[in-house]
């Protein structure tokens, strides 16, 4: 990504009629850049512009009036980028962002990458990675509860929590090099007993955020649901009762779905990311084939399956290979069609489900809630509070906290066989590397490409 020196810009609203678009630049070159192209109504230039106040004009290509606008500097390091920033607000619509765009660069801006505004922001201290990952999180978020997790997340609240476990761990550090080599055994003992001391507190707070990001995962990125069953039983009527709307096709021709569907349901504030996939049956058809290898794989990411069974028909092998696919998985079973006459028998019932079933007709609208109920029960024991110590939701943040608490652990091995302490801080680096991982006080540029290629171009 291109350096620090260099002014960027891009269009920072989204693309398509709308009231106003938003056009930006960020970089020292900003404010000479706008006084090119910009004609002010009362002759000031932005220059000397009083800093967050807006004036208005005319964006000129030489005599050619481009657009009429409002134009705000926001001087650095009191920007979002802590750069000299420039906001031409101008007509909403594609004409006017692009040709204000194109003016721009043809004066000397380069165009912005994906999220290169936000990465300026943490490439200049503004904001930690976790702040950056933040902005992204709000921008994608579906739901009231994965927005607040972001804003929380913004406000710096999870970079508090980390800074302090690796202030610990570097006091533990601290401990170790004063005792390093230390003539007194009795003083040694006791720089051991203390450093297990701080450790065990240490894993203890890892555990409660590694407990506590459990919920908070799914509340951010929803709850990956998938719909199984054999050809015919359900699947499509089900995903259209639960989004309300006929997103699939039904009809009583077995194998109607044949690509996944996927959707977005909100449940009362959770997200449920929602796949209906083509029925699992043995067959020779080979786009069918396609899709039946496609349910299996989406079922590799599932937190839930809801496997439907018809009790209209026979029970069969494909049922039974149904109930084998879904024994490892967090599940719902539905025996649906309870409107139509029984073909399975009771004792099939018994057998093969035993009371771990819900049995309905996924045409009825109290069917759906009974089955919304249950997820919601399911992953939330009917309660939905996200804790205010509950931060930690990033799957990145996640593993690298898993990481450091897995070398934690070692490291507490280590002292318990008292290993020679020069050894042990070894170990403790790694573990405040893995922290300083998560905040970008570490980072590397593979990790910043990932959290930033997640942008669109212009935040
Ligand atoms: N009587 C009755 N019919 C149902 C019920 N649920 C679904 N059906 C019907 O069963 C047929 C199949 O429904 P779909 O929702 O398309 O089934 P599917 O599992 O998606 O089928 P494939 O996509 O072919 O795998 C349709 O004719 C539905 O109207 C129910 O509870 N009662
Ligand atoms: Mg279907």
């Amino acid at each position: 990504m291109g350096n620090l020196n260099d002014t960027i810009a891009a269009i920072s609203t989204a693309i398509g009629e709308a009231g106003i678009a938003i056009v930006r630049m960020s970089g020292e070159d900003s404010i000479n850049i706008i006084d090119k192209i910009f004609v002010s109504v009362s002759g000031k230039n932005m220059a000397d512009a009083e800093n967050r106040k807006f004036l208005y004009g005319h964006i000129c290509d030489g005599d050619k009036k481009i657009d009429e606008v409002l134009v705000v500097k926001m001087k650095g390091p009191h920007s979002y980028t802590a750069e000299d920033i420039v906001e031409i607000h101008c007509h909403g619509g594609v004409v006017s962002v692009k040709r204000i765009l194109n003016l721009i660069l043809s004066n000397g801006a380069r165009l912005a990458e994906k999220g290169e505004f936000t990465k300026r922001g943490f490439l200049n201290g503004r904001i930690d990675l976790t702040q950056a990952e933040a902005v992204i999180d709000m921008i994608k978020a579906k739901t009231d509860i994965s927005f607040d997790l972001g804003l929380n997340q913004l406000s710096g609240a999870l970079s508090e929590v980390l800074n302090k476990l690796r202030d610990e761990l570097i006091s533990m550090q601290a401990l170790i090099v004063a005792n390093i080599d230390f003539p007194d055994e009795d003083i040694e003992d006791a720089a051991y007993h203390d450093l297990m001391d701080r450790s065990e507190k240490i894993l203890n707070k890892m555990d409660n955020l590694l407990e506590n990001s459990k919920n908070s995962r799914l509340l951010r990125d929803g709850i990956n649901t998938v719909i199984l069953g054999k050809p015919n039983v359900g699947k499509s009527s089900l995903l259209n009762g639960l989004l309300k709307y006929e997103r699939a096709i039904v009809t009583d021709i077995a194998g109607t779905t044949r690509d996944v569907i996927e959707d977005y349901i909100n449940l009362d504030g959770v997200l449920l990311k929602i796949s209906d996939t083509a029925g699992i049956r043995e067959t020779d058809d080979e786009v069918e084939k396609i899709g039946v290898n496609i349910a299996r794989e989406k079922l590799k990411d599932a937190d839930l399956v809801i496997a439907i069974f018809d009790i209209s028909r026979e029970f069969d092998q494909n049922d039974k290979e149904i109930l084998k696919l879904i024994e490892n998985k967090k599940h719902i079973i539905i025996l649906n069609k309870d409107d139509l006459e029984q073909k399975i028998s009771d004792e099939e019932i018994e057998k093969y489900f035993k009371d771990d079933y819900l049995r309905l007709s996924v045409m009825k609208n109290e069917s759906i809630k009974k089955v919304e109920k249950l997820i919601l029960d399911l992953f939330f024991d009917g309660e939905l509070q996200i804790s205010s110590d509950t931060v930690l939701s990033n799957i990145r943040h996640i593993n690298a906290l898993r990481e450091a608490r897995k070398e934690l652990l070692d490291v507490k091995e280590s002292l318990n066989k008292k290993v020679f302490l020069d050894l042990i801080e070894v170990d403790l680096e790694n573990v405040i590397a893995h922290i300083s991982e998560i905040t970008g006080t570490i980072t590397t540029e593979d990790i910043l490409d990932r959290v930033f290629s997640d942008f669109c171009i212009g935040k």
